[in-house]
């Protein structure tokens, strides 16, 4: 292996208890603890090389190298390493998303999981995992999940040191899920200025430390009783407690579009009809479902003929990061 060079692949996940508001904006803490399921269909790989022959950092995503502004956020995550590492040269990084533009779901996760990876291996930083999850967090609050499989908790922790993801059940089971797209546009508000519009100004978000404590007490309850109604039932409130907050806040938003609430009511009916389907949003329109991956392929099936059969992507839980080269 060249010097310097490090390969990572990660996976994306999805939170069945959301991270939605942060204590800290420069170190990423969470104002409340929160638990995702990594997936297998959709990752990041990302490739760096640090070398004196690097005259600045410079980034590429999907075959494209990206501006300035792109790249200061790359260089700004890398520093953290680079000072670990007691290094001082620049990086190129390459890096491609292998999330199917149809299923519209935000790569951060993914993304800086993975380059947190690919830095651990090129600088030769031999970080555990629980290390490397404190480092993706600083990068992107969702990344901190990213490094591990399965079911996985994000403990909120008391500060940089123990703000961690641990790995919570390996999710080796029948459960997976199916991803409904409906507008996978670029969101006019991100996730990271739309979580601190609503904490600075919703009246109901001094609720939502303590309701979403108790919640992932009850989701992790269900997970280890692999009760998949329970783990629904639980899922669906604390999305729609999220979304009220940002249908409190002032000015008042919202993610949900038209057609999210007609594929709720629709995997509503899916449960009518004997499928234990039930949804969960994150900071954009699109409806993800969870259900037992054996019936993912009939839910498809049965939501084709409304949604389209193109915007609709079943995946099993995925693994966690996976270093590409010895
Ligand atoms: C989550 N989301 O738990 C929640 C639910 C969106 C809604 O984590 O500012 O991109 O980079 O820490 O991680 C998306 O927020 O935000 C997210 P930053 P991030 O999945």
């Amino acid at each position: 292996m060249e010097k310097y060079r490090g390969i990572c692949r990660a996976h994306t996940n999805i939170a069945l208890i959301k991270y939605w508001g942060k204590r800290d904006d420069e170190l990423i803490l969470p104002m409340n603890s929160n638990l995702s399921l990594t997936l297998d269909r959709f990752y990041s790989e990302t490739q760096i090389r640090f070398s004196k022959d690097i005259v600045e950092d410079c980034f590429q995503l999907d075959g494209e190298w990206q501006d300035n502004s792109e790249v200061e956020k790359i260089s700004r995550f890398v520093d953290l390493f680079r000072q670990l590492a007691q290094v001082d040269l620049a990086c190129e990084v390459i890096s491609y998303n292998h999330v199917p533009t149809a299923a519209g779901l935000a790569s951060s996760a993914s993304a800086f999981a993975a380059l947190a990876g690919a830095c651990n291996q090129a600088l030769r930083l031999d970080l555990d995992p629980l290390a490397l999850s404190r480092l993706a967090r600083r990068g992107s609050g969702s990344a901190t999940r990213s490094i591990f499989g399965g079911f996985v908790e994000w403990q909120k922790g008391s500060g940089d040191h123990d703000s961690q993801a641990v790995p919570f059940d390996d999710a080796n089971w029948d459960v997976g899920m199916v991803v409904l797209a409906l507008n996978t546009k670029k969101k006019a508000i991100s996730s990271r200025r739309g979580m601190k519009h609503t904490v600075a100004t919703s009246p109901f978000y001094q609720l939502w430390p303590q309701v979403s404590e108790k919640k992932l007490l009850e989701m992790k309850a269900a997970i280890k009783a692999r009760d998949l109604d329970w783990m629904g039932e639980t899922a669906e409130s604390h999305a729609m407690l999220m979304h009220a907050t940002t249908l409190s806040a002032d000015p008042a938003f919202t993610y949900l579009e038209a057609e999210s609430l007609k594929a709720i009511e629709a995997v509503k009916g899916l449960r009518q009809q004997g499928y234990k389907a039930y949804f969960t949003m994150d900071a954009g329109p699109n409806v993800k479902i969870l259900c037992p991956y054996s019936q993912s392929q009939a839910i498809i099936d049965a939501l084709a003929p409304e949604f389209g059969a193109d915007r609709l992507i079943a995946s099993r839980p995925g693994p966690g990061i996976q270093y590409l080269e010895a």
